[in-house]
């Protein structure tokens, strides 16, 4: 964790943030202990939203300053790109929900970790789902989601999936702030990810990489 940076961030100093995420950067400092800061951060904006201190601009800012990071981050991580690797990852945030700040640090991790991703976006029905499956044949589908309606909207999509006959060719991991094992079961999916990380090596095992 890097304490000036998770300030930064929290404080809504956007221009100190994003200046201090480049020295981290160009000193050599692991993308990956950014994001940890990052998503610390994102965790305590989220409890001033809570509890009334901040509103809406100010996680619409966090939200920014993010994207800006991770965009710095991404070319970063890709050229970590090491072994060849196949497996086809779908990835969406459920509908309903608009976040998609994590679940494209999960497409960026997977794509760096050499799987082939297509990202249908944000507040994604059912069907797209399971129209992008039908033509997309992945052997993964991610679903993300970080409100508490987004339970629903889960446990739909993978109904949507069984209905279609797919749910027997396809592995499927959830994750999202409010995620949980418990949510999981709730919504029928195979495995829940709290992080990026977890995202991946999930989508290792399944594809027989690990
Ligand atoms: C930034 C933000 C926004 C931005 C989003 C910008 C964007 N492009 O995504 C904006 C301003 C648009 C926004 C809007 C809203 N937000 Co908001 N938002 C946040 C905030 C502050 C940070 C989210 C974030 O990006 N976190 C950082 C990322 C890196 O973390 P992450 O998404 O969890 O992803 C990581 C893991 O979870 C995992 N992961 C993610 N996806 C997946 C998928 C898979 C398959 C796997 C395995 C893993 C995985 O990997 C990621 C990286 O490690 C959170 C607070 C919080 N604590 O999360 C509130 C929060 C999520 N928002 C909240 C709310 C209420 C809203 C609004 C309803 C506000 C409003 N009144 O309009 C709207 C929702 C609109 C909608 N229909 O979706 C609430 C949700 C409460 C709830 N339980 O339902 C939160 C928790 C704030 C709070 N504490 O009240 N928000």
């Amino acid at each position: 964790m890097v304490e000036s940076l998770v300030n930064a961030l929290v404080e809504m100093k956007e221009k100190e943030a994003l200046q201090e995420a480049k020295q981290l950067l160009d000193a050599g400092t692991d993308p990956m202990k950014i994001l940890e800061s990052c998503s610390k951060a994102m965790e305590i904006v989220g409890k001033r939203f809570e509890k009334g201190v901040y509103f809406l601009p100010h996680l619409m800012m966090a939200g920014e300053m993010l994207k800006r990071i991770s965009e710095m981050i991404k070319p970063l991580i890709k050229e970590q790109k090491a072994e060849a690797g196949r497996g086809r990852v779908l990835i969406g945030t459920v509908e309903g929900d608009i976040h998609d700040i994590g679940k494209n640090i999960v497409v960026f991790l997977l794509e760096a970790n050499v799987f082939e991703v297509r990202d249908i976006g944000i507040n994604q029905k059912p069907a797209k789902f399971v129209e992008a499956i039908r033509e997309f044949q992945p052997t993964v589908v991610g679903m993300s989601g970080l409100l508490t309606l987004a339970f629903d909207a889960m446990k739909k999509t993978v109904e949507a999936i069984q209905e279609a006959g797919l749910r027997d060719k396809v592995r499927i991991m959830i994750g999202g702030g409010v995620m949980t094992e418990k949510v999981k079961e709730y919504a029928g999916a195979d495995a829940y990810g709290p992080d990026a990380v977890a995202a991946v090596r999930l989508c290792k095992q399944w594809t027989g990489r690990e």
